[in-house]
Protein backbone atom coordinates (compact mmCIF):
# COMPACT_ATOMS: atom_id res chain seq x y z
CA UNK A 1 0.00 0.00 0.00
CA UNK A 2 1.45 3.47 -0.97
CA UNK A 3 0.86 6.36 1.11
CA UNK A 4 -2.87 7.83 0.59
CA UNK A 5 -3.30 11.52 -0.20
CA UNK A 6 -2.99 13.53 3.44
CA UNK A 7 0.24 11.35 3.91
CA UNK A 8 1.88 11.93 0.63
CA UNK A 9 1.45 15.87 0.24
CA UNK A 10 1.35 15.93 4.49
CA UNK A 11 4.09 18.91 4.25
CA UNK A 12 1.76 21.02 2.23
CA UNK A 13 -1.54 20.66 3.81
CA UNK A 14 -2.87 22.10 7.19
CA UNK A 15 -2.68 19.11 8.91
CA UNK A 16 -1.62 18.85 12.60
CA UNK A 17 -0.50 15.65 14.83
CA UNK A 18 -4.77 15.19 15.80
CA UNK A 19 -5.70 15.63 12.10
CA UNK A 20 -6.79 11.58 11.97
CA UNK A 21 -5.55 10.38 8.68
CA UNK A 22 -8.83 8.30 6.66
CA UNK A 23 -8.48 7.43 3.07
CA UNK A 24 -10.93 6.10 0.72
CA UNK A 25 -7.98 5.78 -1.61
CA UNK A 26 -8.48 9.18 -3.51
CA UNK A 27 -6.05 10.97 -5.67
CA UNK A 28 -3.06 9.57 -8.05
CA UNK A 29 -5.76 9.88 -10.44
CA UNK A 30 -4.05 8.73 -13.88
CA UNK A 31 -3.03 11.53 -16.30
CA UNK A 32 -3.38 9.63 -19.97
CA UNK A 33 -1.89 10.85 -23.14
CA UNK A 34 -4.44 11.85 -26.13
CA UNK A 35 -4.00 9.92 -28.90
CA UNK A 36 -6.57 11.88 -31.04
CA UNK A 37 -8.21 15.20 -29.70
CA UNK A 38 -4.96 16.55 -29.35
CA UNK A 39 -4.32 16.14 -33.56
CA UNK A 40 -7.58 17.71 -33.71
CA UNK A 41 -6.68 20.67 -31.92
CA UNK A 42 -3.50 20.82 -33.06
CA UNK A 43 -1.72 20.33 -29.63
CA UNK A 44 1.54 18.55 -30.05
CA UNK A 45 1.30 17.13 -26.37
CA UNK A 46 -2.15 17.06 -24.83
CA UNK A 47 -3.18 14.97 -21.40
CA UNK A 48 -6.57 14.10 -19.61
CA UNK A 49 -6.27 14.12 -15.79
CA UNK A 50 -8.87 11.42 -14.93
CA UNK A 51 -10.49 12.77 -11.96
CA UNK A 52 -13.70 10.40 -12.70
CA UNK A 53 -11.19 6.85 -11.01
CA UNK A 54 -11.46 8.81 -7.93
CA UNK A 55 -13.60 6.56 -5.20
CA UNK A 56 -17.40 8.42 -5.83
CA UNK A 57 -16.06 9.23 -9.59
CA UNK A 58 -15.23 12.91 -9.23
CA UNK A 59 -12.33 15.56 -8.12
CA UNK A 60 -14.95 16.37 -5.38
CA UNK A 61 -13.49 13.02 -2.89
CA UNK A 62 -10.01 15.03 -2.55
CA UNK A 63 -11.37 18.35 -0.94
CA UNK A 64 -13.52 15.90 0.76
CA UNK A 65 -11.10 13.76 2.74
CA UNK A 66 -9.39 17.08 3.62
CA UNK A 67 -12.56 18.86 4.99
CA UNK A 68 -13.68 15.96 6.83
CA UNK A 69 -10.71 15.01 8.51
CA UNK A 70 -10.35 18.82 9.73
CA UNK A 71 -14.27 18.03 10.73
CA UNK A 72 -13.76 15.04 13.10
CA UNK A 73 -10.51 16.84 14.39
CA UNK A 74 -12.82 19.33 15.26
CA UNK A 75 -15.18 17.57 17.24
CA UNK A 76 -18.15 17.29 14.60
CA UNK A 77 -20.71 15.59 14.25
CA UNK A 78 -22.23 16.13 11.12
CA UNK A 79 -21.62 17.50 7.88
CA UNK A 80 -24.09 19.37 5.67
CA UNK A 81 -23.78 20.53 1.78
CA UNK A 82 -25.52 21.80 -0.80
CA UNK A 83 -24.82 20.03 -4.58
CA UNK A 84 -25.81 19.69 -8.18
CA UNK A 85 -24.98 16.22 -7.21
CA UNK A 86 -21.00 15.16 -6.99
CA UNK A 87 -20.04 17.16 -3.91
CA UNK A 88 -23.26 15.19 -2.21
CA UNK A 89 -22.29 11.98 -3.68
CA UNK A 90 -18.81 12.35 -1.62
CA UNK A 91 -19.67 13.89 1.09
CA UNK A 92 -22.07 10.81 1.87
CA UNK A 93 -19.28 8.72 1.28
CA UNK A 94 -16.73 10.18 3.34
CA UNK A 95 -19.57 10.64 6.11
CA UNK A 96 -20.39 6.76 5.71
CA UNK A 97 -16.82 5.55 6.33
CA UNK A 98 -16.33 8.45 8.95
CA UNK A 99 -19.68 7.49 10.81
CA UNK A 100 -20.78 11.11 11.15
CA UNK A 101 -24.38 12.49 9.96
CA UNK A 102 -24.49 13.82 6.41
CA UNK A 103 -27.35 15.83 5.07
CA UNK A 104 -26.98 17.07 1.51
CA UNK A 105 -29.81 19.82 -0.07
CA UNK A 106 -30.30 19.48 -3.73
CA UNK A 107 -32.03 21.30 -6.18
CA UNK A 108 -35.20 18.71 -6.95
CA UNK A 109 -35.10 17.34 -10.34
CA UNK A 110 -31.43 18.21 -11.35
CA UNK A 111 -28.88 16.11 -10.05
CA UNK A 112 -28.02 13.55 -12.40
CA UNK A 113 -29.16 9.64 -11.67
CA UNK A 114 -25.63 8.23 -10.72
CA UNK A 115 -25.21 10.67 -8.43
CA UNK A 116 -28.53 10.46 -6.42
CA UNK A 117 -28.46 6.71 -6.51
CA UNK A 118 -24.86 7.36 -4.33
CA UNK A 119 -26.46 9.52 -1.91
CA UNK A 120 -29.03 6.99 -1.19
CA UNK A 121 -26.91 4.20 -1.22
CA UNK A 122 -24.58 5.73 1.58
CA UNK A 123 -27.29 7.06 3.59
CA UNK A 124 -27.31 10.59 3.39
CA UNK A 125 -30.16 13.06 4.81
CA UNK A 126 -31.18 14.22 1.41
CA UNK A 127 -33.61 17.33 1.19
CA UNK A 128 -34.54 18.25 -2.84
CA UNK A 129 -35.24 22.09 -2.79
CA UNK A 130 -37.65 23.39 -4.93
CA UNK A 131 -35.33 25.65 -6.11
CA UNK A 132 -31.83 25.75 -8.07
CA UNK A 133 -28.12 25.35 -6.27
CA UNK A 134 -27.41 28.49 -5.79
CA UNK A 135 -30.30 28.94 -3.80
CA UNK A 136 -29.45 25.76 -1.65
CA UNK A 137 -25.81 26.94 -1.08
CA UNK A 138 -27.15 29.87 0.37
CA UNK A 139 -29.21 27.86 3.04
CA UNK A 140 -27.10 25.61 3.98
CA UNK A 141 -24.84 28.60 4.55
CA UNK A 142 -26.69 30.15 6.84
CA UNK A 143 -28.11 26.76 8.35
CA UNK A 144 -24.66 25.61 9.39
CA UNK A 145 -24.17 29.03 11.14
CA UNK A 146 -27.20 27.76 13.47
CA UNK A 147 -26.88 24.51 13.75
CA UNK A 148 -23.90 21.89 14.71
CA UNK A 149 -23.08 20.73 11.13
CA UNK A 150 -20.05 21.53 9.61
CA UNK A 151 -20.44 22.87 6.18
CA UNK A 152 -18.48 21.09 3.39
CA UNK A 153 -19.26 22.94 0.54
CA UNK A 154 -16.08 24.84 -1.20
CA UNK A 155 -16.30 27.84 0.82
CA UNK A 156 -15.01 25.63 3.04
CA UNK A 157 -11.15 26.10 2.89
CA UNK A 158 -9.86 22.89 3.55
CA UNK A 159 -11.73 22.12 0.37
CA UNK A 160 -9.76 23.67 -1.59
CA UNK A 161 -6.41 22.56 0.23
CA UNK A 162 -7.27 19.16 -0.33
CA UNK A 163 -7.96 19.73 -3.96
CA UNK A 164 -4.93 21.45 -4.92
CA UNK A 165 -2.95 17.86 -4.42
CA UNK A 166 -4.05 17.66 -8.11
CA UNK A 167 -1.84 20.51 -9.15
CA UNK A 168 0.76 18.77 -7.22
CA UNK A 169 0.36 15.12 -9.26
CA UNK A 170 0.26 16.30 -12.49
CA UNK A 171 3.55 18.36 -11.67
CA UNK A 172 5.09 15.25 -10.40
CA UNK A 173 4.11 13.25 -13.61
CA UNK A 174 5.38 15.96 -15.76
CA UNK A 175 8.23 16.56 -13.81
CA UNK A 176 6.99 20.73 -15.16
CA UNK A 177 3.38 22.22 -15.16
CA UNK A 178 1.77 22.17 -18.59
CA UNK A 179 1.81 25.55 -20.36
CA UNK A 180 -2.10 25.57 -20.67
CA UNK A 181 -4.58 23.53 -18.06
CA UNK A 182 -8.17 23.30 -19.55
CA UNK A 183 -11.10 22.97 -16.42
CA UNK A 184 -15.09 23.49 -16.13
CA UNK A 185 -15.88 26.26 -14.02
CA UNK A 186 -19.06 25.90 -11.75
CA UNK A 187 -18.86 27.12 -8.17
CA UNK A 188 -15.13 27.86 -9.40
CA UNK A 189 -13.60 25.95 -6.64
CA UNK A 190 -11.71 23.89 -8.41
CA UNK A 191 -10.16 26.32 -10.88
CA UNK A 192 -9.08 28.44 -7.23
CA UNK A 193 -7.76 25.45 -5.99
CA UNK A 194 -5.09 24.44 -9.01
CA UNK A 195 -3.88 27.61 -9.42
CA UNK A 196 -3.41 27.63 -5.51
CA UNK A 197 -1.53 24.36 -5.68
CA UNK A 198 0.44 25.15 -8.77
CA UNK A 199 1.67 28.65 -7.56
CA UNK A 200 2.35 26.85 -4.02
CA UNK A 201 4.30 24.39 -6.14
CA UNK A 202 6.45 27.60 -7.53
CA UNK A 203 6.76 29.25 -4.63
CA UNK A 204 8.53 26.16 -3.07
CA UNK A 205 10.47 25.77 -6.34
CA UNK A 206 9.09 22.70 -6.92
CA UNK A 207 8.28 24.00 -10.48
CA UNK A 208 9.56 26.82 -12.04
CA UNK A 209 6.52 28.63 -13.91
CA UNK A 210 2.98 28.45 -13.36
CA UNK A 211 0.23 27.20 -16.06
CA UNK A 212 -1.92 29.34 -17.93
CA UNK A 213 -4.88 28.40 -16.69
CA UNK A 214 -8.11 28.33 -18.68
CA UNK A 215 -11.44 28.15 -17.46
CA UNK A 216 -14.62 27.59 -19.41
CA UNK A 217 -18.27 27.90 -18.40
CA UNK A 218 -21.62 26.59 -19.97
CA UNK A 219 -23.27 29.38 -22.02
CA UNK A 220 -25.81 29.51 -20.16
CA UNK A 221 -24.76 29.39 -16.76
CA UNK A 222 -21.69 31.96 -17.37
CA UNK A 223 -22.01 34.08 -14.96
CA UNK A 224 -18.00 35.09 -14.26
CA UNK A 225 -17.90 35.34 -18.42
CA UNK A 226 -20.80 37.83 -18.83
CA UNK A 227 -19.89 39.79 -15.14
CA UNK A 228 -23.34 38.96 -13.41
CA UNK A 229 -24.47 36.24 -11.41
CA UNK A 230 -27.31 34.01 -13.33
CA UNK A 231 -30.54 34.03 -11.25
CA UNK A 232 -31.85 30.66 -13.76
CA UNK A 233 -28.77 29.04 -15.12
CA UNK A 234 -29.32 26.79 -17.76
CA UNK A 235 -27.02 24.23 -19.28
CA UNK A 236 -27.38 20.27 -20.66
CA UNK A 237 -24.32 20.15 -17.98
CA UNK A 238 -26.24 19.61 -14.40
CA UNK A 239 -22.92 19.70 -12.38
CA UNK A 240 -22.09 23.25 -13.35
CA UNK A 241 -25.47 24.91 -13.62
CA UNK A 242 -24.09 27.65 -11.05
CA UNK A 243 -25.44 31.37 -11.56
CA UNK A 244 -23.19 32.69 -8.28
CA UNK A 245 -20.26 31.04 -7.74
CA UNK A 246 -18.76 30.96 -4.39
CA UNK A 247 -15.58 31.53 -5.65
CA UNK A 248 -15.98 33.72 -7.89
CA UNK A 249 -12.85 36.45 -7.21
CA UNK A 250 -10.85 32.96 -6.66
CA UNK A 251 -11.50 32.05 -10.04
CA UNK A 252 -10.83 35.91 -11.39
CA UNK A 253 -7.24 35.80 -9.47
CA UNK A 254 -6.40 32.66 -11.23
CA UNK A 255 -7.24 33.88 -14.42
CA UNK A 256 -5.40 37.32 -14.20
CA UNK A 257 -2.23 36.17 -12.25
CA UNK A 258 -2.29 33.07 -14.89
CA UNK A 259 -2.36 35.08 -18.20
CA UNK A 260 -5.11 32.82 -18.65
CA UNK A 261 -9.06 33.12 -19.70
CA UNK A 262 -12.15 32.18 -18.99
CA UNK A 263 -14.66 31.89 -21.46
CA UNK A 264 -18.02 29.94 -22.80
CA UNK A 265 -18.99 27.12 -24.39
CA UNK A 266 -22.16 25.47 -26.01
CA UNK A 267 -24.36 23.27 -24.88
CA UNK A 268 -23.15 21.64 -28.25
CA UNK A 269 -19.77 22.14 -27.95
CA UNK A 270 -19.79 20.52 -24.97
CA UNK A 271 -21.99 17.14 -26.14
CA UNK A 272 -19.45 17.16 -29.21
CA UNK A 273 -16.69 17.37 -26.81
CA UNK A 274 -17.93 14.38 -24.56
CA UNK A 275 -19.09 12.51 -28.01
CA UNK A 276 -15.50 12.35 -29.38
CA UNK A 277 -13.47 11.98 -25.63
CA UNK A 278 -15.94 8.56 -25.51
CA UNK A 279 -15.54 7.69 -29.25
CA UNK A 280 -11.98 8.54 -29.86
CA UNK A 281 -10.09 8.35 -26.42
CA UNK A 282 -11.77 5.71 -24.66
CA UNK A 283 -12.94 8.50 -22.19
CA UNK A 284 -16.28 7.99 -20.75
CA UNK A 285 -16.89 11.42 -18.87
CA UNK A 286 -20.22 13.77 -17.74
CA UNK A 287 -21.22 16.58 -19.91
CA UNK A 288 -19.44 19.07 -17.28
CA UNK A 289 -15.88 17.52 -17.47
CA UNK A 290 -16.26 17.89 -21.09
CA UNK A 291 -16.53 21.72 -20.94
CA UNK A 292 -12.97 21.14 -20.80
CA UNK A 293 -12.25 19.85 -23.96
CA UNK A 294 -14.64 21.97 -25.65
CA UNK A 295 -12.89 24.61 -24.49
CA UNK A 296 -9.75 23.43 -26.04
CA UNK A 297 -10.87 23.00 -29.25
CA UNK A 298 -12.69 26.36 -29.46
CA UNK A 299 -8.99 27.59 -28.81
CA UNK A 300 -7.58 25.66 -31.19
CA UNK A 301 -10.53 27.01 -33.34
CA UNK A 302 -9.48 30.41 -32.82
CA UNK A 303 -6.03 29.90 -33.31
CA UNK A 304 -4.55 29.95 -29.51
CA UNK A 305 -0.75 28.74 -30.53
CA UNK A 306 -0.98 24.94 -28.89
CA UNK A 307 1.97 23.43 -31.53
CA UNK A 308 4.76 22.69 -29.62
CA UNK A 309 2.13 23.51 -26.06
CA UNK A 310 1.73 21.03 -23.39
CA UNK A 311 -1.57 21.11 -21.97
CA UNK A 312 -4.20 19.15 -19.54
CA UNK A 313 -7.76 18.73 -19.60
CA UNK A 314 -9.45 18.04 -16.58
CA UNK A 315 -12.06 15.42 -16.51
CA UNK A 316 -13.66 16.21 -13.28
CA UNK A 317 -16.23 13.19 -13.34
CA UNK A 318 -17.22 10.03 -14.97
CA UNK A 319 -19.64 9.59 -17.59
CA UNK A 320 -21.58 6.94 -15.46
CA UNK A 321 -22.96 9.82 -12.86
CA UNK A 322 -25.14 10.36 -15.61
CA UNK A 323 -25.92 7.18 -17.40
CA UNK A 324 -29.42 8.71 -19.37
CA UNK A 325 -27.22 11.70 -21.34
CA UNK A 326 -24.92 8.60 -23.20
CA UNK A 327 -27.98 7.15 -24.84
CA UNK A 328 -29.82 10.65 -25.09
CA UNK A 329 -26.94 11.76 -27.30
CA UNK A 330 -25.74 7.73 -28.44
CA UNK A 331 -25.18 7.73 -31.79
CA UNK A 332 -25.06 4.28 -32.31
CA UNK A 333 -28.30 2.59 -31.64
CA UNK A 334 -28.95 -0.64 -30.33
CA UNK A 335 -29.86 -3.51 -33.11
CA UNK A 336 -32.33 -5.81 -31.65
CA UNK A 337 -32.74 -9.50 -33.15
CA UNK A 338 -33.31 -12.85 -31.67
CA UNK A 339 -31.19 -15.21 -30.64
CA UNK A 340 -30.43 -17.09 -33.40
CA UNK A 341 -27.09 -17.74 -35.02
CA UNK A 342 -27.75 -16.98 -38.67
CA UNK A 343 -29.24 -13.94 -38.31
CA UNK A 344 -26.65 -12.35 -35.95
CA UNK A 345 -24.13 -13.72 -38.25
CA UNK A 346 -25.53 -11.81 -40.93
CA UNK A 347 -25.89 -8.34 -38.70
CA UNK A 348 -22.14 -9.16 -38.01
CA UNK A 349 -21.17 -9.68 -41.79
CA UNK A 350 -22.59 -6.07 -42.56
CA UNK A 351 -20.24 -4.64 -40.20
CA UNK A 352 -17.12 -6.50 -40.74
CA UNK A 353 -14.25 -3.96 -42.21
C1 LIG B 1 -18.08 16.95 -12.70
O1 LIG B 1 -21.16 18.86 -6.79
O2 LIG B 1 -20.70 22.14 -7.67
O3 LIG B 1 -16.02 24.99 -10.40
O4 LIG B 1 -22.16 20.61 -6.04
O5 LIG B 1 -19.36 18.07 -10.47
O6 LIG B 1 -15.23 23.64 -8.46
O7 LIG B 1 -17.67 23.99 -8.85
C2 LIG B 1 -19.92 20.26 -8.83
C3 LIG B 1 -19.10 20.88 -9.73
C4 LIG B 1 -16.95 20.43 -12.70
C5 LIG B 1 -17.30 22.42 -11.33
N1 LIG B 1 -17.12 19.14 -13.03
O8 LIG B 1 -16.33 22.56 -10.34
C6 LIG B 1 -21.35 20.07 -6.81
C7 LIG B 1 -20.64 20.93 -7.78
C8 LIG B 1 -17.93 18.37 -12.29
C9 LIG B 1 -18.59 18.89 -11.17
C10 LIG B 1 -17.57 21.00 -11.62
C11 LIG B 1 -18.42 20.25 -10.83
P1 LIG B 1 -16.30 23.87 -9.45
Amino acid sequence: MGLCLLERYRHLLPLTDKTPVITLGEGQTPLVRSRHIGARAGCSELYFKLEGCNPTGSFKDRGMVMAIAKALEEGSQGIMCASTGNTSASAAAYGAYCGIQTIVVIPEGDVAKGKMAQAIAYGAHIVAIDGNFDQALSLVRSLTDKLPFTLVNSVNRYRLEGQKTAAFEIVDELGEPPDYLCIPVGNAGNITAYWKGFTEYKAKGLASFTPRMMGFQAEGASPIVKGHPISSPKTVASAIRIGNPASWKGALTARDESGGAIEIVTDDEIINAYRLLAREEGIFCEPASAASVAGLLKLAAKNLPLQDKRTVCVITGTGLKDPEMASQFAETPIKHLPADLKTLEEHLRSLAR
